[in-house]
């Protein structure tokens, strides 16, 4: 698609979905980055940017920058949602204000401190199961064994899930992160498993299935007392089980791989386990699990001395963001001591990860629970990439911890 002539920047024919892209996209980033503050990506007539101020800027500017539009490729204003739109993502406000606030009551440092005892107690039963069986002289595998059997039991077990069928989770999340880029032969095939899986997703949305008290059944306390009509509730139900594994699932798993890969800082967390909550932070900056999201302009945009038409696309590539030499010194270096704070990995603006104190939680808890036990992690085979439009990520990664 052409580049409209308000919008004199670089044009460049990458394809941020394709597979070698998404196999090793760090270098693609920098081309982009050296190229300039925004670039025109014309196999898909987008703007995009892969520096940290103009990532900020944009996702900071929600006016300018919407999200009702979709947070994807697509444009929702010039073809239909492939599912009923997320009424916190795919929302601006003021709807997006309201169900925002119900869900950071939820999620809010308060219930955090309530669940933390349970997410310790399963993370340091699970690492020691693990740690048993590599004194057994077994291989384990950190994306089956422990990335998603942990997010997998903790978040499902607060949001009031039974325990059956929570494997629909992960294919639900393969879907829908693929689902923020192309139709591509990724989203192809993650689309035709999914009618069961999003029938099995929006049956435990209702407030039969979810225990009482969770996280599931808050939100439909919020719609007695008002605040969302009772139709609206299941959805953001939907919204728990959307965002809280999958993105999960794989900062756990690229945070066992930054250390696996780096024994020199394996051995600082395990001096210091009180290092856990940085290096988890450390390797979402890194390897940041959400790699990119989309906005929309709604209307004529001046910016930067660019004037971006309506209706165009802007990427942003959160992950390029944390990488950016302009704000951090040896970006490519995994330090789990430096200051990380600031990165995208999370978003920023109104939209930022409502859950990040429930995912911070949860990496601190299992990077601690190592520490505390491992002095090195080895890799015994090659770590398997599971590609993914949207996320970074992993679908195995044989390995074996050495105790203490
Ligand atoms: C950033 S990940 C994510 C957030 C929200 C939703 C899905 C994915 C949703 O459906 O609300």
């Amino acid at each position: 698609m052409n580049r409209p002539d308000t919008l004199n920047v670089p044009e460049m024919d990458i394809d941020p979905f394709s597979t070698d892209f998404l196999a090793m996209p760090y270098p693609d980033h920098e081309r982009m980055r050296q190229a300039g503050p925004w670039v025109w990506l014309k196999r898909y007539g987008i703007l995009a940017t892969c520096r940290h101020a103009q990532v900020k800027a944009v996702l900071s500017d929600h006016v300018n920058f919407i999200s009702s539009a979709g947070v994807g490729l697509a444009n929702f204003n010039q073809e239909a949602p492939f599912r009923p739109k997320s009424l916190i993502l795919e929302a601006d406000p003021p709807d997006h204000t309201r169900a925002r606030t119900i869900l950071a009551r939820i999620l809010s440092p308060k219930t955090v401190a309530q669940i933390r005892e349970h997410f310790s107690a399963e993370a340091e039963s699970l690492v020691d199961r693990l740690l048993a069986r590599c004194r057994d002289g077994a291989v384990i595998d950190g994306v089956k064994d422990l990335a998603e059997v942990y997010p997998l039991k903790v978040f499902p077990d607060a949001v009031g899930l039974e325990p059956e069928g929570r494997h629909n989770l992960l294919l639900y999340g393969d879907m829908i992160f693929n689902a923020f880029g192309p139709r591509n032969e990724l989203l192809q095939r993650a689309a035709e498993k999914v009618q069961p899986v999003t029938a099995w997703i929006m049956h435990h949305c209702q407030r039969e299935q979810l225990r009482p008290g969770g996280f599931g059944d808050l939100i439909y306390q919020a719609a007695d007392q008002g605040e969302i009509s009772h139709q609206e509730a299941p959805m953001l139900v939907r919204s728990f089980l959307s965002a809280g594994v999958d993105t999960t699932v794989n900062g756990l798993g690229n945070a066992l791989l930054c250390l696996a890969q780096h024994p020199d800082q394996m051995e600082k967390l395990h001096a210091d386990p009180g290092l856990a909550r940085s290096a988890f932070e450390e390797s979402l900056r890194l390897e940041s699990a959400v790699q990119t999201f989309f906005r929309t302009t709604p209307h004529e945009v001046a910016l930067e001395g660019l004037v971006i038409p309506p209706n165009t696309k802007v990427l942003t590539f959160l992950a390029a963001a944390n990488r950016d030499e302009r704000q951090w010194p040896e970006p490519e270096k995994f330090d789990i001591q430096r200051r990380a704070a600031g990165h995208m990995a999370f978003g920023t603006g109104i939209h930022a990860c409502v859950g990040q104190v429930v995912a911070r939680l949860e990496g601190e808890l299992i990077l601690n629970a190592i520490a505390r036990r491992v002095k090195r992690i080895e890799l015994v085979g090659e770590p398997v990439r599971r590609l993914n439009n949207t996320l970074r990520a992993m679908s195995s990664m044989p390995m074996r911890w050495i105790p203490a």
